[in-house]
């Protein structure tokens, strides 16, 4: 049976990932509405990996013999001034997220929960990536911005990437 403060814990991160996927939706509505229709399928399926980081920590609790309690999703931007903005926008995020998921590790370590920490090490690992490529997005978005040619360029790189369940893989 989970702890009740690690399940609340673990039910706001459930939101918290959820809304990630929300904004990642909303930057990939702009993109797609602002001509870069790969650096709209790269955000599109970041909102697809932040939903299935929600619903490995929903199967989780489950597991555990907990409750799920999924609350309201809040309202996210819809307007940014330009790629670069966004994926600053990206970055400072995932910085929050990183430091989310070392709070509930925090929990995890004072309560000597040693199942959580276990499943939580899947999720500071994910942290890493995720920091590590929106920075490199980013750094070549800040080069290149006004360069119509190399925008397009970048946005057909983009226009490759695939969704893969990576929680599926690793369960
Ligand atoms: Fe769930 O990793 Fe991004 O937010």
């Amino acid at each position: 049976m989970i702890n009740e403060r690690m399940q609340k814990e673990i039910n706001e991160q459930i939101n918290a990932e959820l809304w990630s996927g929300y904004l990642y939706l909303s930057m990939s509505a702009w993109f797609t509405q602002n001509n870069l229709p790969g650096f709209a399928n790269w955000m599109y399926i970041q909102y697809q990996e932040e939903f299935t980081h929600a619903m490995k920590m929903f199967r989780y609790i489950h597991e555990r013999g907990g409750v799920v309690t999924l609350k309201p999703i809040k309202a996210v931007d819809t307007k940014w001034k330009s790629a670069t903005a966004i994926f600053e926008q990206t970055l400072s995020h995932e910085r929050t997220v990183t430091s989310l998921i070392n709070s509930l590790m925090d929990t995890a370590h004072e309560i000597r929960d040693y199942a959580t920490i276990n499943f939580l090490n899947w999720y500071v690992d994910e942290q890493v990536e995720e920091e590590a490529n929106a920075e490199e997005i980013l750094e070549k978005v800040k080069m290149i911005e006004k360069d119509k040619a190399a925008m397009y360029n970048l946005d057909k790189e983009l226009s490759t990437r695939v969704f893969v369940d990576a929680t599926l893989n690793a369960e």
